[in-house]
């Protein structure tokens, strides 16, 4: 089992597209085990967009990812990476392919509607700056409810 931070982006949330993104991921068979709705401020932008800071376009970024509010969830299933990052497609949606979220609805390379971990190590680290270990929920298929990490 993997799990990966996913973000539905200020544009998503802005153009009412949360509920399309996430109904797309549950149909590839991943379960949510953690939601919230939040704005980020300045702060998480930078730690959560780091590795970008000497990028040029890290301060629009972060002005553009803190500028409304955010849905920031956990989904969890076996390859959850790599199907959320083949779900959402690639991050400029000109070149992401038809079918993909961003293929069918992104903008431009900004406004790409959602974030998902690229690699195990990174969403360990993503999902801790997001959600503390009691709000994240676990389904226990043997005893058939949800538990609490
Ligand atoms: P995220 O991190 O949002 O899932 O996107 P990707 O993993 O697909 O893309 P990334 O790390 O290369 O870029 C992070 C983030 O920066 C935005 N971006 C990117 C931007 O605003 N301008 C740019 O020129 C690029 C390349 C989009 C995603």
């Amino acid at each position: 089992m993997e799990r990966s931070l996913v973000l539905i982006k200020p544009d998503a949330i802005q153009r009412g597209l949360a509920g399309t993104i996430i109904s797309r991921l549950e149909r590839r068979g991943l379960r949510i085990v953690a939601m919230k709705m939040l704005q980020m401020d300045k702060a998480l932008a930078q730690r959560h967009y780091g590795i970008h800071k000497e990028k040029p376009f890290f301060n629009d970024l972060v002005k553009f990812i803190t500028s409304s509010p955010i849905i920031a969830s956990v989904f969890e299933g076996e390859r959850a990476i790599d199907i959320i990052r083949q779900t959402m497609g690639a991050t400029d949606p000109a070149k992401a392919a038809s079918g993909s979220i961003r293929g069918d609805f992104g903008l431009d390379v900004q406004q790409n509607l959602v974030h998902g971990s690229d690699s195990a190590e990174n969403a360990k680290k993503e999902i801790e700056l997001f959600f503390r270990p009691e709000e994240i929920l676990s389904y226990r298929r043997d005893v058939d409810r949800w538990i609490t990490s």
